[in-house]
């Protein structure tokens, strides 16, 4: 049992290996703290500080990319339903709404940062969208994709608070994150085997 689930994550990092594409993350982290912050009465909404979640403050700019966010949310929820299904189809709603998103409201900066990151969430999205057979490969691409929409809420900022929470046994126990727009652990990467594994790390707003 144990052998033959060490033999599938290999079997799968060999495979995600050969699809992804080189990921250079420009470490593109200088936080413009410009804005006047929180909103009031979203802001400390049932937070209740845990021990090591830390608080990090994003740009703000566009409501814009809210169709992609909400698209990506669905996505986690569907593979923390084991629904591939489901998956895919939110990966090609993520591919429809990379579309449509306006750059016009973006600064040079922005416009920068988003054309890094946008041609990796179309990939990711089209490889999900492609792998309604085949769960455990939509769960590598999302993997990659949450680095790539972290960076992205990072840069842009997001309307409602997102969560980062950690799953450490993921990927051969190197770990893996998700984003979430709740602080509740419904865990994408093992669905109903492993539901509440993860632990908030992170909110970003
Ligand atoms: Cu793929």
């Amino acid at each position: 049992m144990k052998i033959a689930v060490i033999g599938l994550l290999t079997l799968g990092a060999l495979t995600v290996s050969a699809c992804k594409e080189n990921k250079e993350q420009t470490a593109n982290t200088t936080m413009q703290h410009d804005m006047n912050g929180m909103k009031d009465g979203e802001t400390m909404e049932g937070m209740s500080m845990n021990e090591n979640m830390t608080v990090v403050e994003a740009k703000k700019s566009s409501a814009n990319l809210d169709n992609l966010t909400s698209n990506y949310m669905q996505l986690t929820s569907a593979l923390a339903d084991d629904n591939a299904g489901e998956a895919a189809s939110s990966g090609k709603d993520m591919v429809q709404s990379l579309a449509k998103i306006d750059q016009t409201s973006f600064s040079t900066e922005q416009k920068k940062e988003y054309a890094d990151i946008v041609a990796e969430i179309k990939e990711h999205a089209e490889h999900i969208a492609e792998n309604a057979g085949n769960i455990e490969h939509q769960r590598e691409h999302l993997d990659l994709l949450s680095a790539d929409f972290y960076d992205l809420v990072k840069d842009f900022g997001a309307s409602k608070p997102v969560y980062k929470v950690f799953c450490p046994m993921y990927n051969d126990s190197k770990g893996a994150f998700w984003l979430s727009s709740s602080k509740d652990v419904k865990n994408p990467y093992y669905g109903k085997g492993m539901l509440t594994c993860g632990e908030v790390q992170e909110e970003i707003k």
